[in-house]
């Protein structure tokens, strides 16, 4: 029993202790929000959660620049395009596929029909338009500053603050037109105060967020143009190995920190969660039927496309990839998770090296089945709660939208709700509808992360069996290493 106990620890103690924080701190959670807590409180309660985000997002500009500079620079563009073709195209197939299963999950369910919704409106705030949204997507894909990477800070990340009203300014002369109780009608002097003007500010907590399209998109550039160079560009070749080796060492001794960030992690995010009695029951239904379509998606399609294309078990394939998604529930960020889905795929799932360095942060960028199943169920519930009846052509086109939003959404918290505008304004549904789903945007968040990631992984899993011959797993790679070294 000793000797089954050090082998299961030594092969699973990590996850184990993963998911055994994730329980700890949902128990935590609950436990603290019967008592008052106070803000200050809840920002040093969340400070070890907050570490963990801030050592995962320390990690993603490195890994990806590396990876993708390192990985494209060994490769032979015949097979790189060959790959790259792929890989497209698996990801904007089973996008499409995750948005076909939301429509047809939403369209039976029906969780929006029936009684007015009680009003979530929570109003104020600007949200953003489809054209802010789709402007978006294109500026983020050339950041102005590669080095501070690609903040940005979404609208709907502002709250209004009302300044205090403006001193009154000097009283003003209204002329009031003449009426029947005015019948001569007169100039009357009031004193006007104009409306306290109204600034937005981001939301207390709401970190500004990497967005790495950019990067991505710069990094797989500069991979081709070095691969291209042949000697001369082997020196920062190199460096870029180097910068990659030493990235996953860092990863491999600040993943025993995990547990303990995310009990802090999930509890704090538990403590600032809306209550959930308060939610209704058609948000309810609408969570579940996000949860189901989820499901059905991440666990039957997906391994039925890896059996299919691989004809490899996808389930021993996904057990190797537990602990990454555990960190994507943890996170809600599938960019922040990556450092954990390369190292699953590189230790656990025996992809090769130079394919896990090149579909893995395309994939985490703009590779979003989750994102694109939630974009398509929450828009039509927000028509079918405005008792807006969809026709077919409608349902096209926010099968087309909700997959080209997901591609737009960056890999952080809450990127979903953000690029749904496009899908929201493209049937001519109210965007600040938005506001009816947000109670309980922060909970399907983290479950849509968690199927992005794994859609990303076995994409992986599947470009790379595609490709073997190209990328032969077991051949010694470019300088002389053992495989996936
Ligand atoms: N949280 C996003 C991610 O990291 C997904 C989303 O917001 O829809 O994948």
């Amino acid at each position: 029993v000793k000797r089954y106990l050090r082998n299961y620890l030594k092969r699973n103690g990590l996850l184990t202790l993963s998911v055994m924080a994730v329980i700890t701190g949902c128990v935590l959670g609950f436990m603290l929000r019967g008592q008052t807590v106070s803000t200050q409180a809840k920002i040093y309660f969340s400070f070890p959660g907050e570490l963990l985000m801030r050592l995962l997002k320390m990690l993603i500009l490195p890994l990806i620049t590396s990876s993708l500079m390192s990985g494209l620079s060994s490769m032979e563009t015949k097979s790189c395009c060959r790959m790259g073709v792929l890989t497209v195209t698996y990801y904007l197939w089973t996008t499409f596929i995750a948005v076909v299963v939301g429509i047809v999950l939403v369209v039976i369910i029906k969780p929006g029909s029936g009684t007015e919704m009680e009003s979530n409106r929570l109003g104020g705030g600007p949200v953003m338009t489809s054209a802010d949204a789709l402007l978006d997507l294109v500026r983020n894909m050339i950041p102005s500053n590669l080095i501070e990477a690609t903040f940005q800070q979404y609208k709907t990340d502002l709250i209004p603050v009302p300044q205090t009203p403006a001193k009154t300014v000097k009283p003003n002369f209204v002329y009031i037109m003449p009426d029947e109780s005015n019948p001569k009608g007169q100039s009357v002097l009031l004193e006007l105060t104009p409306p306290p003007e109204v600034v937005y500010k981001p939301k207390p907590g709401s970190s500004q967020q990497m967005n790495v399209l950019g990067i991505v998109i710069f990094s797989a550039t500069m991979g081709l143009l070095l691969g291209k160079m042949g000697e001369r560009g082997l020196p920062l070749v190199n460096v870029c190995q180097c910068i990659n080796e030493c990235v996953m060492k860092i990863i491999n001794a600040a993943v025993w920190y995990f547990p303990f960030g995310i009990i802090f992690l999930v509890a704090g995010k538990i403590l600032d969660m809306n209550d959930p009695s308060s939610l209704g029951k058609k948000l309810g239904w609408y969570g579940l039927t996000v949860l189901a379509g989820l499901f059905v998606h991440g666990l039957i399609l997906l391994p039925l496309f890896f059996y299919i294309l691989t004809r490899k078990n996808p389930f021993t394939f996904i057990r190797g990839l537990l602990q990454a998604m555990v960190i994507a529930l943890a996170t809600s960020s599938s960019s922040a998770t990556l450092p954990i889905t390369m190292k699953c795929l590189l230790e656990n799932c025996n992809v090769d090296r130079q394919i896990a360095r090149f579909v893995l942060p395309v994939g985490a960028t703009i590779n979003m089945d989750g994102t694109a199943l939630y974009e398509a169920v929450a828009a039509i519930f927000i028509a079918q709660v405005n008792d807006y009846e969809l026709d077919f052509g409608q349902l096209v086109t926010i099968s087309i939208t909700a997959t080209a939003a997901s591609i737009g959404a960056a890999g952080i918290p809450q990127a979903g709700l953000v690029t749904m505008v496009i899908v929201l304004t493209s049937v001519g549904l109210p965007p600040d509808d938005i506001t009816l789903i947000v109670a309980i945007d922060w909970i399907l968040d983290r479950f849509r992360t968690m199927i992005n990631v794994l859609g990303d992984a076995l994409a992986a899993g599947i470009i790379g069996h595609l490709c073997r011959k190209d990328f032969p797993r077991d051949a010694e790679n470019a300088n002389g290493n053992p495989p996936n070294s």
